[in-house]
């Protein structure tokens, strides 16, 4: 972390947290809670077996303490009092034990340092009658006396304000976006030297210099027609017979908070490199168009019409882009959402709500896989991919009905080998405009 990251994390976690307490003893109180207690999660056992599976921290832990290594710890926050945290550390010589805690965050916890479940319970106060509790409902649980267990409405409430990051977090978002950046460059660099799809995770994880579990996600990592897999996970160890083209979609973690960043590359293609940028300068349109006030649905529609324009240049379809859309041609080549929440989970929660209470707000008709459709707020940080891909599963589907016509299939079978293109970053809604922080983070990398 440079001077300057851990200077601007010091001055902003302390509002952060200030913002946080704020909130939480609102939805408390709407929600007929005294207190709040958090659980980091459990440690999962592989069956049969001592081992676990690796440990994700849970969202609504880490939203007040960057922990990321401390199964079986909480959070206590009763409003008026400083939060406390009751850190797991159990005196095990198995496993290294969490570290105690350090760094600009520490001082602003009452931090209670305990063995076991017992000793943590011992650590809360006695009577928990009017205390909610979110996590994993662990054997001992009922022990603890707790008032609910993830009560839905003041889960909901916290998750509506979780859409808003302050000043800290987007700094945590930022340093998250450098990260990955770094991660892709080397990337990158591999995909032009030969590498495998195992080898350009190998180059991603050295240059964001994380290991994979410490990732937001696994990286999707596809050459040539793979990349029309949307969530490709394979990771191929052998090299193919021939190098058309990479899409890598990765993202690297900071203090808990995700990138999320997709980048597509043409081996030695003029043709599809022109798509590429072609798709590329269609993406900036779009984040051109994110701003505070907008409905993202319409962000996800406009993406439709702009897609069917680049369908139309790239001579893929047989009509006008109006009819495009309006067959569903559109969804073809591009059948997932425009974008989602982002922050501490890499599809931030939240993204359909109309209100704290948590109505909510229903996808346009015949996209079913967009994540968000609310109002973007100051704050709000989003990520934008389009995408244009040669699903072979979608192209069945529209070759055997009204599609059929529509599409020119001979253009379609020239380009599936290439697999697809998705161009992702992320952006920040400001009181003003938009921050890219993904292509900032590019930028910065690139001037050294
Ligand atoms: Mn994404």
């Amino acid at each position: 972390m440079s001077a300057s990251l851990a200077t601007e994390l010091a001055r902003t976690f302390g509002p952060h947290l200030e913002a946080l307490c704020a909130r939480t003893a609102h939805a408390l109180e709407k929600s007929g809670f005294k207190a709040l207690l958090v659980h980091s999660g459990s440690l999962l056992p592989v069956f049969e077996d001592d081992r676990t599976y690796a440990f994700e921290v849970h969202a609504p832990f880490k939203v007040w303490v960057p922990q990321a290594e401390a199964p079986d710890s909480f959070v206590y926050f009763a409003p008026g009092s400083r939060p406390r945290l009751v850190l797991n550390q159990p005196d095990d010589y198995w496993y290294k034990s969490a570290a105690t805690p350090e760094g600009y965050w520490v001082r602003h916890f009452e931090i209670v340092s305990v063995p076991d479940l017992e000793a943590a319970r011992a650590a809360l106060p006695k009577d928990l009658s009017g205390c909610a509790y979110i996590g994993d409902e662990f054997p001992g649980l009922a022990a603890f006396g707790v008032a609910a267990a993830n009560p839905r409405a003041l889960i909901r409430r916290l998750d509506y304000a979780r859409a808003a990051k302050t000043p800290y977090e987007l700094s945590c978002l930022r340093e998250a976006s450098r990260l990955g950046a770094a991660g892709h460059v080397a990337a990158a660099e591999a995909f032009r030297a030969g590498a495998t799809e195992f080898e350009i995770e190998l180059a991603f994880l050295r240059g964001c210099g994380q290991r994979e579990q410490e990732l937001p996600y696994n990286p999707i990592i596809a050459l040539n027609a793979m990349g029309a897999v949307l969530h490709y996970q394979v990771l191929q160890k052998a090299p193919p017979a021939e190098r058309y083209s990479l899409l890598i979609d990765a993202g690297a973690e900071f203090a808990g908070y995700a990138s999320d960043i997709t980048r597509t590359y043409a081996a030695d293609d003029a043709d599809f490199a022109a798509l590429i940028a072609r798709m590329d300068g269609m993406q900036r349109a779009l984040c051109d168009q994110v701003r505070a006030g907008v409905d993202w649905r319409d962000i996800h529609l406009k993406a439709h019409a702009l897609t069917a324009e680049v369908l139309r240049d790239a001579d893929l379809i047989l009509c006008s882009p109006a009819e495009a859309v309006e067959a569903h041609v559109t969804s073809v080549f591009l059948p997932h959402g425009i974008g989602h929440l982002l922050g501490l989970e890499v599809h931030d929660v939240g993204g359909f709500m109309a209100d704290a209470e948590g109505g909510e707000i229903g996808r346009p008709e015949g996209h079913p896989y967009l994540r968000l459709t609310r109002v973007l707020e100051p704050g709000f940080v989003v990520t934008m991919e389009p995408g244009i891909y040669f699903i072979d599963q979608l192209l069945k589907a529209a070759r055997a009905d009204s599609r059929a016509g529509l599409i020119n299939w001979s253009r379609v079978s020239q380009l599936s080998r290439f697999g697809g293109i998705r161009i992702e970053d992320d952006l920040a809604v400001q009181a003003k405009g938009v921050e890219n922080l993904t292509r900032d983070a590019f930028r910065s990398l690139a001037q050294g």
